[in-house]
């Protein structure tokens, strides 16, 4: 589905969630893969300028975007009760979410677009390479104080928006299923690639069977804790606030530990090509164990201590198999800018999962030295 919209679109929308004003600026942010984000600069009144981040909502990814506005204003009302019972101001480091007329947090607009609205937050910036220790280590210390806000939010308040997300048992045999099929043709030129993760398979179930054995507790989870979904401050560099609350959902701590570290302590981007560049740098894992770990002492049970590294392999080979997936369907999941942009991400995640199998033994150690 296109997630591309012109100015007119984008002030229609403005409107409905009473903005007066006219836009200034308007830029498309590309990190994401899935929805349409636009940053959008308006001039009120009196010269007054403010910015807002507008976006629509891509329904083929999330087919119940009701359910993640609610699950939105759950968990930010819940962050900002907790940072007034702590005597700090939210101000900045929860967002803040547009109403429409109707008092309702989303619109949808004459073409069935769904759309919502939320305040930029000022002098702050996201990260797609992280080459900073301190940066990342904030990063850590940012997504253990998200995890340490909702430590008392009730699961049972939180809906699921996205089925089996993390459910690596599934997205493997997701995976064997598109081979068999092998609608485009494509799977003869991968064959590497899926025997990859055909060795890997039972490997990436390890954490799911603990899950449904009962012995790795559900939490509250973010479940898309790609590192540039914390906001920096562009003075202090410390961790503002976390966004992209999209997949939060009952989930494992082990995989939002994963994700992170499989985004952030990559050595190149996540679509590098050159896959020689493509490691997991151990100076900038640490950081970010010491940062995120060392934020939420005493929180984690041992066994998902014990399996921290386990999350980042795990969830990288996850990657790898929904990249390649997307692929050999015809790319209709993530988007791509350029033909085999998804079989260049695969290739990219399988190399670092390569490199985190080399490091294993190390990356458990650190968990521990922090834990
Ligand atoms: C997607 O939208 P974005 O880029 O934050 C995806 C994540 C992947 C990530 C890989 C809902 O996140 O699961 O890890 O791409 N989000 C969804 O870059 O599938
Ligand atoms: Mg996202």
């Amino acid at each position: 589905m296109s997630m591309e919209f012109t100015e007119n679109q984008l002030a229609e929308v403005l409107k409905k969630f009473c903005v007066k004003g006219s836009i200034v600026v308007t830029e498309q942010l590309k990190a994401g893969h899935i929805n349409g984000t636009y940053k959008v600069a308006v001039e009120h009144e009196y010269g007054e300028y403010k910015v807002y981040v507008a976006q629509a909502i891509n329904t083929y990814v999330f087919n119940n975007p009701v359910q993640i506005m609610k699950n939105i204003d759950a968990v930010t009302a819940h962050i900002k009760k907790k940072y007034e019972e702590l005597g700090e101001s939210s101000d900045r480091r929860v967002l803040d979410f547009l109403h429409t007329e109707e008092g309702k947090n989303y619109y949808y607009d004459s073409d069935g677009n769904f759309w919502r609205v939320y305040v930029f937050v000022s002098d702050s910036t996201t990260f797609n390479i992280f080459d900073d220790p301190k940066v990342i280590y904030n990063a850590g210390v940012g997504f253990g104080r998200f995890q340490k806000l909702l430590a008392d939010f009730p699961i049972e308040k939180i809906g699921v928006t996205i089925p089996d997300f993390h459910n690596t048992r599934k997205r493997m045999d997701d995976f064997f299923d598109a081979v068999e099929k092998d609608e485009m043709g494509r799977c003869k030129d991968i064959q590497e690639e899926i025997e990859f993760l055909r060795t890997r398979r039972k490997t990436a179930c390890r954490l799911q069977d603990m899950l449904e054995n009962g012995e790795l507790p559900l939490r509250v989870t973010h479940n898309d804790t790609k590192c540039n979904n914390v906001l920096i401050d562009n003075t202090t560099g410390e961790a503002i606030c976390v966004i992209d609350l999209d997949t939060m959902m009952p989930g494992l701590s082990v995989f939002d530990f994963g994700d992170a570290v499989r985004f952030a302590t990559n050595t190149a981007a996540e679509d590098e090509t050159d896959i020689s560049k493509v490691s997991v740098n151990i100076e900038l894992y640490e950081q970010f164990c010491r940062g995120f770990i060392g934020e939420l002492k005493g929180f984690f049970d041992s066994v998902e201590i014990e399996n921290m590294a386990w999350g980042a392999l795990i969830i990288t080979i996850e990657l790898a198999s929904r990249f390649l997936k997307d692929h050999i369907e015809g790319d209709k999941y993530f988007r791509i800018h350029h033909p085999n942009h998804n079989l260049e991400r695969a290739r990219n995640q399988i190399a670092l999962a390569k490199d985190m199998e080399k490091k294993f033994d190390k990356m458990c150690e650190i968990v521990r030295k922090y834990s």
